[in-house]
């Protein structure tokens, strides 16, 4: 790509991710922007002036090597200084102020964008990186307001057509055979530190589903009595599920004709061809012992989405090395639910494993460490603070994650009790 090109889609890109920031936060009144609508969640205000403040950081001053926009209110947006349950109580910008903010900063960003050269012996720049990387900070972001749009109360305010319909069965299960596969990256411009680098990994043969685990299987589960059988839980899960009460997964209400969930202020008939959603590790994990199974290893999930058993070489998506279409996968908050069970046939690994990408987050077994000869880059606070802590990884993004912060090596990590985000799962098993 030359430097114009590059420069051309990176302000597409900011251009087509700032619309998304702004339908999100003004979708709703100025009290519903700065209210706390969890405690497990931020004020959508803090978010919105977050993201501007680290694009201030890291394009203004640090490559554009700018004066600041405004060089008083670092410590406010800094994520490790405060907890977001904390959060409101902060003096931070109101709602005009936070737009008038994040509007100055994109101006000068856009200047920066102008001058830079993609200096290759600049490893910060090169490829546009910290463009990227902004760009996905900012997607990231929006996927954690949406998660807050679905735990306000209230109306609904935020409105897309619905998924595309199944048109494919996906395979019970898919047999992935043992041996060496490509895992990380060397050669992604924008892929983050802890998907690098490249590695060979050895996977002993293994099962895996050939979709997400639906509504309906899991209301079996439900219906077995799986949430009142210690036998499927963990020590940890169980004792989470007793003191949680948990009985369904989140946002899930029964009424006299069944189950349903309240989906962006809808309520809806649980769709049992829909994968589930807003399920905690400790759920997924209950849920694949009952079904006799386990959840995938990260290992083995790269390995369903990105081997070509035909090459041997492993590949950017599950479909190939294209960037996702609305063909492949439910991506980009197009939709505001998981699409049903075998709607992207097209999206598909070469092993016939469907929906790897998009529809939900995919809890796997992993916790989160660092792949041979790690190292930090731009931030330590990206990932490696968070090597070796209480999470566990989730892949794939959700219908909630941008097209472009996601792909087969995308790494997200999150603690094992959490379900406000959009996290689903599928099960596999020795092959042995
Ligand atoms: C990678 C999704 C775990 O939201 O906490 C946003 C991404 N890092 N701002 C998060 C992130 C800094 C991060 N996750
Ligand atoms: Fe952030």
């Amino acid at each position: 790509m030359t430097t114009q090109d590059l420069r051309l889609t990176i302000a597409a890109e900011l251009e087509r991710t700032r619309a998304r920031t702004a339908l999100l936060t003004e979708a709703v009144d100025d009290d519903d922007l700065t209210r706390q609508h969890s405690p497990l969640m931020s004020p959508l205000v803090w978010d919105l002036a977050h993201v501007g403040n680290q694009e201030e950081l890291w394009l203004v001053r640090d490559v554009g090597g700018r004066d600041p926009v405004r060089h008083d209110i670092d410590e406010l947006y800094d994520a490790f200084k405060h907890s977001r349950r904390d959060r409101t109580a902060l003096p931070l910008l109101n709602p005009a102020e936070a737009r008038a903010y994040v509007g100055q900063v994109r101006d000068k960003v856009f200047d920066v964008l102008d001058r830079v050269r993609f200096d290759s012996a600049q490893r910060l720049v090169d490829g546009g990186f910290a463009f990227g990387m902004i760009l996905q900070h900012e997607q990231q972001h929006d996927e954690t307001m949406l998660a807050t749009h679905q735990l306000r109360a209230g109306s609904p305010v935020l409105t897309a057509p619905s998924p595309p319909a199944a048109t494919a069965v996906p395979a019970g299960e898919i047999l992935i055979r043992a041996g060496t596969f490509t895992m990380g990256t060397d050669t992604e411009p924008w892929a983050l530190d802890n998907e690098r680098s490249a590695h060979l990994v050895d996977v002993p043969a293994f099962w895996i589903d050939a979709a997400p685990v639906t509504n309906g299987d899991y209301l079996a589960f439900i219906d077995a009595g799986g949430y009142d059988e210690s036998r499927w839980w963990s020590e940890r899960g169980w004792a989470h599920r007793q003191s949680a009460g948990l009985e369904a997964p989140m946002h899930w209400l029964r009424d006299h004709d069944g189950w349903h969930y309240r989906r962006f202020g809808r309520v809806e008939p649980v769709n049992p061809a829909e994968p589930v959603v807003h399920v905690c590790y400790f759920e997924a994990e209950a849920y694949a012992a009952w079904a006799g199974k386990r959840l995938p290893t990260e290992a083995e999930w790269e390995k369903a989405a990105r081997w070509d058993p035909a090459t041997g070489r492993s590949r950017r998506f599950p479909w190939g090395d294209d960037p996702p279409g609305p063909q492949h996968a439910n991506l980009g908050q197009r939709h505001l639910s998981p699409a049903p069970v075998g709607a992207y046939p097209d999206g598909a690994s070469p092993s016939g494993v469907h929906q790897l990408i998009g529809d939900v987050w995919e809890w796997v077994s992993s916790g989160f460490e660092p792949y041979p000869g790690f190292a930090a880059f731009p931030y330590q606070e990206y990932s490696e603070v968070f090597f070796g802590g209480d999470y566990k990884m989730l892949r794939g993004g959700s219908f909630g994650t941008d097209t472009t912060a996601v792909r087969s090596t995308f790494r997200n990590w999150d603690h094992p009790i959490r379900r406000q985000i959009f996290s689903g799962f599928r099960c596999a098993r020795d092959a042995s």
